[in-house]
């Protein structure tokens, strides 16, 4: 396993320290989060004054250059009547997602929560006036699902001292150290205060935010939560686990720990017009790629202005479920596997138990694995009578006899006792 990979920027790496904390176990276990994406961007869904405004759909107000004064006028329109935590976190459960990470504030500014240090948020700044993270937060606790929040701390393009409004403010002028001290902080703290435990904060674009500052962030949510880790996005190293680049998928295993954000269209934030979705197929495929190599799958919906998540997500993360459901065990609390490198095959394993995941099932059924001996047995994990499956070693690794045509196109899982 390599340390480091081209999809992990340094600077977005894991603390080295953090490297065995216990305080990681779950989070190394659970593999597989929800990630939404949810904010005022969702209700122009792409399109400013009639036209379709190119790039990601949160990045509206950065892409258009729409000023401060005009942007914020959305809050008065943002009244998702049809939003249900109840709903969002049963579909992430049943998606066989472990956490959910939520957008309390991303770059244009608005916060999804109530908050001392500004009006612009949901329950003081909209005619919904529902803080919609506390009623997430409550779901989650009753449905058992971990709750994280994203936290935009370098860039907010409606503070006038965050970082990226170069159109409405002077750059020259700001005074980003004290935007940090007087607005990010606060906020921090009333994230980690105000909604029972927190399992991360999902720090992003960390810009040039200094090495002190992310780390007296990082220090914050130590202090106001010790079991809450801190995404690598918080900049300078100083993150609990790394951070991979959007929707990369490092070539090798690493040794860190590791996530990759990813969309299941192309935008984060909903757009009307994106329905460039990938396949139920696509998506295992990736989730497995991923645990395969040592990481977490944080996998991305943008709801609607009106609280509805998109039906083609809906689809893929049932479907995903669906598959999980029997595989799971091949997922949940593994460790990548003996076989790697290999196009056809990815492998994750448990003490006793190393999992082929065949991608590509080989015509006639034959499964030669390199590298691996001292097989036991071998069965399918999708078959409920565990049939043993004939093995037979070589002198350079083992060849395993299964049924003659794929038993599953996406993913078929042999469960190898070993
Ligand atoms: O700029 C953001 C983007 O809008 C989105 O939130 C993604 C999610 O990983 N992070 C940033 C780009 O990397």
């Amino acid at each position: 396993m390599t340390l480091q990979d081209d999809a992990i920027r340094p600077e977005r790496g894991q603390r080295p320290d953090a490297r065995q904390d216990p305080r990681l176990d779950w989070w190394r276990d659970a593999k597989f989060g929800l990630f939404i994406h949810w904010g005022l961007y969702a209700i122009p869904a792409g399109t400013w004054k009639g036209e379709p405004v190119a790039g990601l759909g949160e990045w509206i107000m950065y892409r258009a250059r729409i000023p401060v004064r005009e942007y914020e006028q959305l809050a008065a329109q943002f009244n998702p009547v049809q939003f249900d935590a109840a709903q969002w976190v049963a579909l992430a459960k049943a998606a066989g997602q472990k956490y959910l990470v939520i957008t309390s504030k991303h770059h244009d500014g608005f916060c999804l929560f109530q908050s001392k240090v500004t009006g612009y948020n949901m329950a003081d700044g909209t005619p919904f006036r529902r803080d919609v993270l506390k009623e997430l937060a409550a779901e989650c606790r009753k449905q058992g699902l971990k709750l994280g929040f994203y936290y935009s701390q370098t860039q907010d393009w409606h503070h006038p001292d965050g970082d990226g409004n170069d159109w409405d403010y002077d750059e020259a002028k700001k005074d980003f150290a004290g935007y940090i001290e007087r607005y990010v902080k606060p906020q921090v703290t009333e994230l980690l205060t105000n909604y029972g435990p927190i399992c991360l904060i999902w720090f992003d674009t960390p810009k040039g935010i200094t090495a002190d500052q992310s780390e007296s962030l990082a220090e914050l949510v130590h202090k106001l939560q010790p079991d809450c880790l801190v995404s690598g996005r918080v900049g300078n190293t100083l993150g609990d686990y790394a951070s991979a680049g959007d929707n990369r998928i490092p070539g090798q295993a690493v040794t860190m720990d590791w996530e990759t954000p990813a969309t299941i269209n192309d935008t984060w934030g909903f757009k009307s017009y994106d329905h460039n979705w990938k396949s139920i197929a696509d998506l295992v495929r990736k989730l497995v790629d991923i645990v395969s190599k040592g990481g977490n799958y944080l996998l991305n919906v943008g709801p609607t202005a009106e609280g509805i998540i998109p039906q083609p997500s809906v689809e893929r993360l049932l479907g995903m479920g669906r598959w999980l459901e029997v595989n799971g065990e091949a997922v949940y609390g593994t460790r990548p596997g003996p076989v790697q490198g290999l196009a056809w095959c990815r492998s994750t394993a448990k003490p006793g138990a190393v999992y082929l995941h065949i991608l590509d099932w080989p015509q006639g059924g034959e499964l030669l694995v390199p590298g691996v001996k001292g097989v036991k047995g071998a069965y399918l994990l999708g078959d409920a009578s565990r049939a043993p499956l004939p093995v037979r070693e070589t002198d350079d690794g083992t060849i395993i006899h299964g049924p003659a045509a794929a038993p599953d196109e996406m993913d078929t899982v042999v469960v190898l006792s070993v």
